[in-house]
């Protein structure tokens, strides 16, 4: 198998679904630990303007979004599965869920405690715009009450279950393991959590997985390994488009929820749930981005 480079830092909880997928799956990879705020000069190149954490690299194709890590982690080591019991609605589901409403439940309630550096608050203000990261923990309140009443769900899951779907690991393990992980950095935030037994016990059987077979590697090899390569993705793209995209027509492809970077290339997949552009880097030569469909937009460009 070729060389998995994940470009992640050790604090992302995004990463630690991630990395809690390598452990399951028992896989082999890299780890590039980038910086936690801009400017990233050796993730840039690599992902065309795409600002965010994690990005996994395999040569001169990179995959940005844990929706479109995730698939091809699973394309690439199918067993063991992340839907036990062919549950992918389900698992899918509840990581999207987990993305969007559970993580965002956590900020403010660890926010509210910690005092972050001034570049970290001007960073993410830059990141949201419209938001106001400085204020974000006013709103501890509300989000201590919906964060108790989801773990309160997880919880008494768990009381059934050894894992949220079942017997086995799954992608709803990994996807609601990291919100509650990143709860830990902060001990009273934590607090709301340890008051739930059984979620506390599928926290530390699912901590104790660890993070598969990881080595790290400097930023600069990472880039050699792109710079050495050439992409392997092959043109595919739907011919049911629904909104008519052909092969070869340049877009720009953007988050739709933050960090709107706009990253722009040359169609080379776009199928259900993924668009892939090709760009030429003038340090790298042809570098091919993928990105999930859900939560991404993709604009003539
Ligand atoms: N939808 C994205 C969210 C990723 C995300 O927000 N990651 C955080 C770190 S955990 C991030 O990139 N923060 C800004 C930064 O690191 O520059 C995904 O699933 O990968």
């Amino acid at each position: 198998m070729p060389e998995i480079i994940l470009h992640q830092y050790a604090t992302s909880p995004f990463s630690e679904k991630i990395r809690k997928i390598f452990a399951h799956k028992k896989i082999t990879w890299r780890s590039v630990e980038q910086p936690v705020i801009m400017p990233k000069p050796k993730l840039v190149p690599l992902t065309g303007g795409y600002r965010r954490i994690p990005a996994l690299q395999i040569g001169a194709d990179v995959w940005c979004d844990t929706g479109i890590i995730i698939r091809k982690i699973d394309e690439l080591k199918p067993e063991p599965t992340l839907y036990p019991g062919g549950l992918t609605a389900a698992a899918d589901t509840m990581n999207q869920w987990a993305d969007r409403r559970l993580f965002w439940s956590t900020t403010p309630v660890i926010f509210e405690k910690l005092v972050m550096p001034r570049e970290f608050i001007e960073d993410r203000s830059k990141m949201m715009p419209g938001a106001n990261v400085a204020d974000i923990a006013r709103s501890a309140p509300d989000s201590r009450n919906q964060l108790r009443a989801f773990l309160e769900i997880l919880d008494r899951q768990l009381t059934i279950s050894s894992f949220l779907l079942g017997e086995s690991f799954s992608l709803a393990d990994a996807a609601c393991f990291q919100p509650v992980w990143f709860l830990r950095i902060e001990p009273t935030s934590f607090g709301l959590a340890q008051k739930f037994t059984h979620l506390m016990r599928w926290f530390e059987r699912v901590d104790a997985m660890g993070y598969g077979d990881v080595r790290p590697m400097d930023p600069d090899e990472a880039l050699k390994a792109a710079k050495d390569s050439t992409p392997a993705t092959a043109e595919n793209v739907d011919a049911s488009d629904p909104n008519g995209l052909k092969a070869g027509t340049r877009v720009s492809v953007t988050p739709d929820d933050y960090a709107f970077d706009p990253v722009t290339g040359r169609v080379v997949v776009s199928t259900i749930h993924e668009i892939a552009i090709e760009r030429a880097v003038p340090e790298l030569g042809r570098i091919v981005n993928h990105f999930p469909k859900i939560g991404f937009r993709i604009a003539a460009a």
